[in-house]
């Protein structure tokens, strides 16, 4: 609450990265008045924030861009097959600049509360500079990955060092020169960071509690005659991405991993670590990859037998390599630049913190239960409470002052992952139970701005105060988001996506992984069913 007058928009929408600025384009076209509300001091969300040494995206550049304006597409150049952050970040502001976005993002604002009034059927949104807006429609465009977890390791407030966490590293540039530096976290973050850090720093220990598996980038420079070429036939690829599983075109082979013979699988394999671009490829090497345990254990073995090859010192190979419990892809797959190979560098260690866990961080280094470190420098890839954690830390209210923390307090339940039953005119831009974070994030952000965009169109036409998700119908898309996970793998890995890495977090698988094509096609006939599972009053 506030003495402060509100002040009022159409939409409100919570968030300025590629998800924040694009809705607000979308509103601007229809008419509607809209204010982005950003927390940080710049937009670009996870590009603002995550400005590690090797951040990268792991998505081709070309794929993970904005396809809404042919000129944009036409003028901007990549130069990499993928992105560095300054770069994506860089394009962020140019799009922020080019279509004019600015005016309506206001910066420094984190938003603590939204509140739905019934009876003006609109959001009151409060920040924690006291400030209130109220909305018709609010939009959660708050990311996936933006709510860092800062682990429960004793003695982090006690360390003398330099300490930086991955998810929100300063600006200014880190030295590493003649430091010793430990990193705790061997996800995609600290996989992309241990190559670059061990480097310049005079010696790098890696935590792992867990082995991850990780895959080359291939990463190469984009010459003028690449982005010439993709750039003549930029619908085509765009079109080829639509109708990929993810959202991206990666070459899915539809063949069964165990109806080839073991040399056409490996043949297979060590096509897309090599020859087919590297990266996500590797996930689609096989139809069944993630639904066949069989099939998963080919693709297991062959990375591990990769690192074998890598790595020289065999005890720190056989270290780096996933455990059995860990079906590949199950957790997020890391792509990687030369990580295995950092393992080979006389400045490098690798300690296995599951067999020995952190006690706690002294003034002047880590203690494991076995051993001490000296260390200069902490640097923590520690991850993220995903996909349902920045909703969360705001307090959601809708009908009968009803939070959200209850309502999910088993677990994020939604209509499509667009809407929320018992939160009117709220939506959620790649929320759970969409594909999400298993697709290229910036095509399925368009989609869902676009829809959303749609229903609010309709809505006005329809002169209603009021859009709500059924509460059926979303028990229903719950119920089936659960279904097609359990037909494959992923439920089985302890990753982020079922927020096995927050202590206490109910284990739901959060994405939808039909595939972005059938998801597109359900919601698509939805709005065409005049919204089938929405009320409008
Ligand atoms: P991730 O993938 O969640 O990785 C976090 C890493 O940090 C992972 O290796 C964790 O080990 C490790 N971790 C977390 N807490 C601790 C403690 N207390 N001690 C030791 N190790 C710990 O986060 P990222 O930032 O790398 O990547 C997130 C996503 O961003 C990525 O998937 C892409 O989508 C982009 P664990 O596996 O839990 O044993």
């Amino acid at each position: 609450a506030t003495s402060k007058s509100k002040q009022k928009f159409d939409a409100v929408i919570v968030g300025a990265g590629f998800a924040g600025l694009y809705q607000l384009y979308c509103f601007r076209k229809i008419g509607l008045t809209a204010c982005v509300l950003e927390a940080g001091d710049g937009v670009g969300g996870t590009w603002f924030w995550n400005r590690y040494p090797g951040a990268r995206c792991d998505v081709e550049s070309f794929d993970y861009s904005y396809s809404f304006s042919k000129e944009l597409e036409q003028e901007w150049e990549w130069s990499e097959r993928y992105a560095p952050q300054e770069e994506i970040l860089r394009y962020i502001n140019h799009v922020a600049d080019r279509f004019d976005l600015r005016r309506d993002v206001q910066l420094n604002t984190r938003v603590q509360q939204a509140i739905f009034n019934e009876s003006g059927n609109c959001w009151t949104v409060t920040t924690a500079n006291g400030e209130a807006f109220e909305a018709k429609f609010c939009i959660m465009a708050t990311g996936c990955l933006s709510i860092p977890q800062k682990p429960s390791i004793k003695g982090l407030d006690r360390f003398k060092g330099e300490l930086y966490y991955s998810s929100s590293w300063p600006k200014h540039t880190v030295q590493f020169a003649g430091k010793k530096v430990g990193l705790i976290g061997t996800g995609s973050s600290g996989v992309q960071m241990a190559p670059i850090i061990a480097e310049q720093a005079a010696h790098l220990t890696v935590f792992q509690r867990t082995a991850n598996f990780s895959v080359p980038a291939q990463n190469e420079p984009v010459s003028r005659e690449l982005s010439r070429e993709v750039k003549a036939h930029y619908a085509e690829r765009r079109a080829r991405g639509r109708e990929a599983i993810t959202g991206q075109y990666l070459s899915a082979n539809d063949v069964s991993a165990l109806e080839v013979s073991s040399e056409e699988r490996q043949a297979e394999f060590e096509f897309r670590w090599r020859g087919a671009g590297g990266g996500f490829r590797m996930l689609r090497a096989f139809s069944d990859l993630l639904r066949d345990k069989k099939a998963n254990k080919y693709a297991s073995e062959f990375i591990a037998s990769k690192i074998k090859n890598i790595v020289q010192d065999p005890a720190v190979a056989e270290l780096l390599t996933p455990k059995p419990d860990l079906p590949f892809g199950t957790k997020r797959l890391c792509v990687d630049t030369n990580y295995y190979e950092t393992f080979n560098r006389p400045n490098v260690e690798l300690v296995d913190v599951k067999a020995s866990p952190i006690e706690e961080i002294t003034a002047h280094g880590l203690r494991t239960q076995n051993r001490e470190f000296e260390l200069d420098m902490v640097v923590l890839a520690t991850g993220f409470d995903a996909m349902t954690g920045a909703l969360l830390q705001i307090d959601i209210r809708g009908i009968g002052d009803q939070p959200l923390k209850d309502k999910w307090a088993h677990g994020p339940r939604t209509y499509l992952g667009l809407a929320i039953s018992g939160f009117p005119n709220l939506f959620i831009i790649t929320g759970p139970g969409s594909p999400s974070v298993l697709s290229n994030m910036v095509h399925s952000i368009e989609t869902h701005a676009n829809w959303i965009t749609d229903c609010i169109s309709r809505i006005r036409e329809r002169g209603c105060a009021r859009v709500e998700a059924n509460g059926s119908a979303e028990d229903k898309w719950v119920d089936h988001v659960n279904e097609v996970a359990n037909r494959t793998l992923y439920p089985i890995g302890n990753s982020w996506y079922v927020g096995a890495n927050i202590p206490g977090k109910p284990r739901i698988f959060m994405p939808y992984v039909a595939g972005v094509p059938a998801y597109r096609k359900i919601i698509e006939e939805v709005a065409q069913k005049d919204y089938d599972g929405f009320v409008f009053s």
